[in-house]
């Protein structure tokens, strides 16, 4: 057997073993990890993966999910031709017809729809990944639809837009130089691997460690000095409790706030009337606790922090906990400063900083529609702002109201209706749509509900470009041929473009062009990245940004400053109630009545994320069921012993929306009267439990970790019960 490095090295033992050592990517996981992967493959078959050690990124480390990559690309359900529905909707019977058929059907289809109601009546979706973005963004534009979206109108987007409401939109925390770091919200070990290790070396040098978080994490247990186990979405109290701790004893960076912020006093009037005694009472916390991690927070410092991705987000107040949580570094002088949190400079390609500037917006916003016609755009105003995409959680309501227009047609790119709170009334919905395409890898849920199914490939099947930090871009090549008759999502955006005739050159010169003309300036084109595929190269023009840059410069806020009082916000206060100043909303405050309550007394978080899955995307992977067989609801021990649950058992869980059959798993690691069940199950699809009005009222993001709903041990005849 020979070594992995005599196999990438040596040519001769490749020839005698007929294995090949190719550079690949791994995209199952964010877009702010996408590993480098070492794929060995022999007569075009992928034999396993494992880190490429020379990626300046990942540096040879993989995750759980990336380990399972085989795996996932030879899934038993990979779709192997383009598909015509020929059974009802959902009932999965379809008919193989050729490319050609497809895209003539899909053409035919779409412009008559676009002839009849115009073309805003066509709304484009993507799921969770991002690749494919700018060009399929662009392709929208260029067909004349102001409506597209992807899965941002529930991750991440609103903790950016509250960064863009108070400073910028993101940041990201110098744990090389920080005293202090402050895990909000995090549980790095799950879901960002290469985050974890970061916080581990801080720890290693002698720097202090805060968690707060509803549950106990391998953070937590092995890194925390002091972990403050709150009460789930009571986030914005806390923040707001500590600051007032900080300004009571006189804490604060009085310079800093005086030479860089903006509405300090109405904030330090706002945070007056948090005492100790009520931020403990709904947080749950000790006070001793709050007050010791206040005072090392504030006294240890500089401090840096994460940036929560979804959690925070996923409390129907995300966005104001999230800016009550970017005032409480300001106070201490922690934003744009060594050691606290570095806000980007700008967004190369793809949500990443990878410290030189692209032309992404430029590129798919220069024949963009009249935006303002977007569906829901009046709803959520800060969404509206900042975004050009569409706020999707109002998808089912703008196609059932046909409010602002109607809906006839849905244009999916990896859709997944699971992703949707009330998934069920999404999948009503579709009785008022003519035409639905999806393009997927395999057969999923949503797919079975398709008048014509696309099949994509693999990451690990296509060419694609991607940038990442400290200045790297890197161009892949398909370590195998696109499985039976797969294609990348590009490649058939841009042939569908050429058969649709649609208005736009480059578009239809395809996916390598358009990167070229957004990487145009930046030194360094496609053809000079494929001549080393899969090894990521630094950009000539590429410059570190060091802290600092935003406070010489000026914010890019209203008022050049970090802004306690968001003037932005201000805009919206009349007509929205919005308030410019951070606050804590409780997060069932809409539905708290008595009845309610005692009918739905818990608390559920769904979608907590697990090590071995993510989203829908590896329940169907072997690998990832051997670990977890079933899907499991965490319950507390002592919950389940009154209600007589035990390991193991059959429950069925459920809210007014909805119910789900699972297994009960019994811990002691969350809080009694709170519920844990991961996502992406299509037999226990936990988003049918939740509301589709319950939303955040800036962001539009869903309450998926905080919705009330009920537990109780299923009787004998389970699978005949009302569940999913
Ligand atoms: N209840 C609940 N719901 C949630 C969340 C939660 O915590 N709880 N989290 C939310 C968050 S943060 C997110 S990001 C979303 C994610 O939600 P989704 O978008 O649903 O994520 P996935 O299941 O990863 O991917 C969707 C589909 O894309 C397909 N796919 C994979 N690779 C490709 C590709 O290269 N091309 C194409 N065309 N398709 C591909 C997958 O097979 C899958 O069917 O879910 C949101 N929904
Ligand atoms: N393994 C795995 N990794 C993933 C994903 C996946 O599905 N699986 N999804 C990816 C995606 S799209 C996203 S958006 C990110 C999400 O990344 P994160 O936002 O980090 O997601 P979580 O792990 O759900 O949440 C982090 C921690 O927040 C805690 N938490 C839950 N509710 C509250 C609350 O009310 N207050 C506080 N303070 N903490 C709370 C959880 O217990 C958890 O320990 O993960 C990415 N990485
Ligand atoms: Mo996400």
């Amino acid at each position: 057997m020979y070594s992995r490095e005599e196999l990438i090295k040596a040519k001769i033992p490749c020839k005698e073993t007929g294995i090949e050592v190719k550079k690949g990517m791994c995209a199952i996981c964010s877009p702010g990890n996408h590993c480098g992967l070492d794929v060995y493959v022999r007569d075009g078959r992928i034999l396993k993966v494992e880190g490429t050690k020379e990626h300046p990124f990942n540096q040879g480390y993989i995750c759980t999910k990336g380990a399972m990559n085989k795996e996932y690309v030879y899934r038993k359900d990979r779709i192997k031709t383009p598909l015509r529905r020929v059974g009802q909707r959902g009932e999965g019977i379809f008919k193989p017809i050729t490319w050609e058929e497809a895209y003539s059907e899909i053409a035919e289809k779409l412009n008559g729809i676009k002839d009849r109601y115009g073309a805003d009546s066509v709304a484009f979706t993507s799921g969770y990944c991002k690749w494919y973005r700018p060009y399929y963004h662009r392709f929208v534009y260029a067909f004349g639809s102001c409506n597209f979206s992807t899965d941002d109108c529930s991750c991440y987007r609103a903790s950016v837009l509250a960064g863009a409401c108070t400073c910028a939109r993101d940041s990201r925390p110098d744990n090389k130089n920080a005293g202090t770091f402050l895990g909000w919200a995090w549980s790095g070990a799950y879901s960002n691997h290469l985050s974890y290790r970061g916080v581990q070396a801080l720890k290693e040098r002698g720097g202090k460690v805060i968690i707060v978080d509803p549950r106990i994490t391998p953070a937590s247990e092995h890194l925390a000095d002091i972990f403050l186990q709150i009460n789930p979405g009571t986030d914005a109290a806390l923040a707001l409790g500590m600051a007032k701790i900080i300004l009571d004893h006189g804490w604060e960076d009085r310079e800093y706030i005086d030479k860089y912020t903006y509405g300090y006093k109405a904030f330090a009037e706002r945070v007056k009337g948090w005492n100790l005694e009520k931020v403990a009472e709904i947080t749950g916390l000790n006070p001793a606790d709050i007050m010791e991690a206040t005072r090392i927070y504030a006294t240890n410092g500089p401090a840096s922090c994460n940036i929560p991705a979804s959690a925070l987000a996923h409390e129907i107040n995300g966005f104001q906990d999230m800016r009550a949580f970017l005032c409480l570094q300001a106070l201490l002088g922690n934003i744009d400063r060594k050691g606290g949190n570095v806000p980007e400079v700008q967004n190369t390609y793809l949500n990443r900083n990878a410290n030189f500037a692209a032309k992404e917006s430029e590129y798919y916003m220069e024949n963009a529609p009249d935006l303002t016609r977007m569906i829901a755009y009046d709803r959520f105003p800060i969404w509206s702002k900042f975004c050009h995409e569409f706020q999707a959680m109002a998808l089912a309501d703008a196609i059932l109201d046909e409010d602002p227009y109607p809906i006839k047609a849905i244009y999916g790119v990896g859709m997944n209706f699971k992703m949707y709170p009330q998934t069920e009334k999404l999948v009503k919905a579709l009785d008022n749509i003519d035409f639905f395409v999806n393009t997927d890898l395999f057969m999923s849920y949503t797919c079975k509900y398709a008048d014509i199914v696309l099949p994509c490939c693999s990451s690990l099947e296509r060419g694609e470009f991607k940038v990442y930090p400290g200045g790297y871009g890197v161009y892949t090549d398909p370590v195998i041929e696109p499985l039976y008759q797969s294609k990348s999502d590009t490649d058939i955006l841009c042939e569908l473009a050429n058969y649709m005739e649609l208005p736009d050159e480059l578009l239809r010169k395809g996916y390598e062009a358009s990167i070229d003309y957004i990487m145009d300036g930046c030194g360094l084109t496609v053809a000079d990245f494929k001549k080393t595929p899969g090894i990521p190269q630094k950009m000539p023009g590429a410059k570190p940004c060091p802290p600092g840059y935003w406070l010489e410069k000026g914010f890019p806020t209203p008022s050049g400053k970090i802004e306690f009082y968001s003037q932005t916000i201000a805009e919206y206060e009349k007509d929205f109630g919005l308030d410019p100043l951070p606050d804590y909303i409780p997060p069932l405050s809409d539905d708290e009545d008595e009845a309610y309550s005692k009918e739905y007394p818990f608390m559920l978080c769904s979608g907590t994320r697990l090590p071995h899955t993510i989203h829908s995307r590896l329940h169907e992977v072997s690998w990832s069921r051997y670990i977890r067989r079933e899907p499991l609801v965490e319950i507390h021990e002592k919950d389940a012993g009154i209600l007589g649950i035990g390991e193991g058992d059959r429950v069925e869980l459920y809210s007014p929306y909805g119910c789900i059959a699972a297994k009960a798993m019994l811990t002691a690691k969350i809080h009694e009267g709170t519920l844990q069940i991961g996502h992406g199950y299509t037999e226990a699809n936990s988003s049918i439990l939740m509301s589709d009005r319950h939303l955040d009222p800036y962001s539009g993001f869903p309450g998926y970790k905080v919705m009330r709903c009920s537990i109780r041990k299923a009787g004998k005849d389970i699978e005949k019960a009302d569940c999913i």
